[in-house]
């Protein structure tokens, strides 16, 4: 068999950093993993191409090359998906949907000849038996979630690496936690599975030996679900990185709580953690416990950002806005918490309610769905539940923290509360004291150079914000000289956000009739009219 794995193409979100891309000469940010693992699974003897359409065409002579075609995706992706499998059926060819969108949209809206639900490591012999035979049923359900241990090192070989500014390796699926709005722990369960240390190891190795050198991000659901694993893990890490040389960084997602263990940081500072993203949510405590985020509650949320700061791990938050606790002082009350957490990187979002969440759940017993939603809640005018504020309200709202957050000199203000805390001055030395021995960073790689250019052409010549970026620059090249080159990659990051936020203020103009006369229509009737 030929089987073509296609990945569709992501729509331009805060989360594609398309505009930070650019600057690295990347056209995306990560490989298609899951394709990847799938492609492993497949029978040997099978012979296998991947398309990633985020990074190259899908082009028809690879459509005539194949047998069957496996795409997998997001929810965000189904309307590139969407119209794949509609051109490989107008072409006779079989089709088969996986991935998180099959969790989230029903298997009839998908339109192929066969969709996969959970996890392929457990049914993958199954349907590639069946293919062959041409006896493949349209839906096949994972009867249960795979141990980790069955899941295979990835098929690199099918990517162009190089058009990637990110390789990614997953250690462990699920999460403990039972947040409500959360569909992670219905995907893939509040079990955490991991790997064995072995098993990462291998994929490192797979990664260093086809000549990557630059950041990796371990794609999990909670690196820390299992903290003592994970140390376990973060040790043979370090090993492995001191024996591996410079260049590999990594990045990961972890609930608040790493704050709370002080050797666990430390491993993950000593690993080479670069930054972590953590889910947040809000500063407003009702709100944490109204939607089960109890693990972030009885602390000061500052305090904790700033202790896993301090080992010189950026954090990235997710934030939301939409609970039914929020009341007109949350948007203040967000800007005011992320200017001071030093969190250059905020994905404020509005609430949306998941197919399959216990949100979507109650929401649906108190009369409150619109819809399932388009799975991007971050660039989005409307909303696919009734909330308990104004609609509009919430909406603009939610625009009015993105345009503050995302002021050029915001950001940068941001970024340099993060430098100093995460990268603050070396202490001064007592007289006759010598120096201690530090693993040095390299001050510019040519990447860094690579984006420092280009930044420098499209932010200090074009940009708008002229006058703030050279400030900023003249400030990375003094003050914090000692970590030029994290503070350039946030001034590029920073250049995707204020596009996007510019972009998400004119949608924002142009759907303003809308989103009002829907939102009369949602009030009335408690229903908007699809
Ligand atoms: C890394 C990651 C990203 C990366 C992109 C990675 C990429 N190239 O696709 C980044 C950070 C950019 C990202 C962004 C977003 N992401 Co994301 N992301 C992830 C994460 C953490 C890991 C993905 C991964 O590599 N997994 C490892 C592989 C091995 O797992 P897998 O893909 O599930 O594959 C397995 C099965 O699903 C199945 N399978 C997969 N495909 C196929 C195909 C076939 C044919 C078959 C048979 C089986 C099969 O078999 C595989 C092995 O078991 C997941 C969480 C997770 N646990 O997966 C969220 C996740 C996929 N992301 C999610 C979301 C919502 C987003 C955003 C929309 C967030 C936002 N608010 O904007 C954005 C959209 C991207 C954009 N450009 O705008 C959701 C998707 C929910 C859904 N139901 O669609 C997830 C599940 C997390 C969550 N609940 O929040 N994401
Ligand atoms: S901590 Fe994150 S992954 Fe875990 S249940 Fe909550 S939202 Fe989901």
């Amino acid at each position: 068999m030929n089987a073509l794995l296609i990945y569709p193409e992501f729509p331009e979100t805060f989360w594609s950093f398309k505009h930070a891309l650019k600057f690295l000469g990347k056209r995306a940010a990560q490989p298609p993993l899951g394709l990847m693992t799938v492609a492993a699974l497949l029978p040997g003897a099978w012979k296998k191409r991947l398309v990633d359409t985020n990074v190259e065409l899908l082009r028809d002579r690879d459509l005539a090359w194949a047998d069957v075609v496996l795409l997998s995706g997001m929810h965000i992706q189904s309307e590139s998906l969407l119209a794949i499998v509609e051109r490989c059926r107008a072409r006779g060819l079989r089709t088969v949907v996986g991935g998180p969108i099959s969790s989230s949209v029903p298997a009839v809206e998908l339109k192929a000849d066969h969709v996969v639900i959970g996890e392929a490591e457990s049914l993958i012999g199954e349907l590639a038996r069946e293919l062959e035979q041409g006896t493949a049923r349209p839906v096949y359900q994972a009867a249960e979630r795979p141990e980790m241990c069955t899941s295979p090192l990835p098929d690199l070989s099918l990517i162009k690496m190089k058009r990637y500014s990110t390789m990614t390796v997953q250690y462990s699926r699920g999460c403990p936690f039972n947040c409500e709005f959360c569909d992670i722990i219905e995907i893939y369960g509040r079990r955490p599975r991991t790997k064995a240390v072995a098993q990462v190891l291998a994929e490192l190795e797979q990664l260093h030996a086809a000549g990557w050198r630059d950041s990796v991000f371990i794609v999990d659901d909670n690196f820390i679900g299992n903290k003592a694993r994970a140390k376990e893990l973060l040790r043979a890490m370090a090993e492995w990185r001191t024996q591996a040389g410079a260049g590999f960084e990594f990045i990961t997602e972890a609930s608040l709580n790493l704050a709370d263990d002080t050797e666990l940081m430390q491993l993950m500072k000593d690993a080479g953690f670069k930054s972590v993203f953590l889910g947040i949510e809000t500063p407003d405590e009702s709100g944490l416990i109204s939607s089960n985020k109890l693990q972030n509650t009885r602390r000061s949320l500052l305090e904790s950002v700033e202790r896993i700061q301090s080992y010189g791990i950026e954090v990235m938050g997710g934030f939301i806005l939409g609970f039914d606790t929020d009341k007109e002082d949350i948007f203040d009350r967000m800007v005011e918490f992320i200017e001071k957490s030093g969190i250059p990187i905020a994905m404020v979002g509005l609430l949306q309610a998941m197919p399959g969440t216990q949100l979507f759940r109650r929401l649906r017993r108190e009369g409150r769905i619109v819809d399932g939603g388009g799975g991007n809640n971050t660039f989005c005018e409307r909303l696919n539940f009734l909330p308990r504020m104004d609609a509009a309200k919430l909406v603009e709202g939610y625009h009015e923290v993105m345009k503050r957050i995302y002021n050029c000199e915001a950001y940068y203000e941001r970024v340099k509360l993060y430098l100093n805390r995460a990268h603050p001055k070396p202490a001064k030395r007592a007289p006759g004291e010598r120096a201690k021995k530090q693993p040095r960073e390299p001050w510019m790689t040519r990447d860094n150079l690579r984006a420092l250019v280009n930044s420098i052409v499209r932010q200090g010549v074009f940009g708008r914000h002229q006058w703030s970026y050279w400030k900023f620059l003249a400030e990375a090249a003094t003050r914090y000289r000692r970590c030029f080159g994290a503070a350039m990659t946030l001034a590029v990051m920073g250049y995707h956000f204020q596009v996007m936020t510019r972009k998400l203020s004119k949608a924002t103009e142009a759907a303003a009739q809308p989103v009002k006369s829907a939102d009369l229509l949602l009030s009335e009737t408690g229903r908007r009219v699809p």
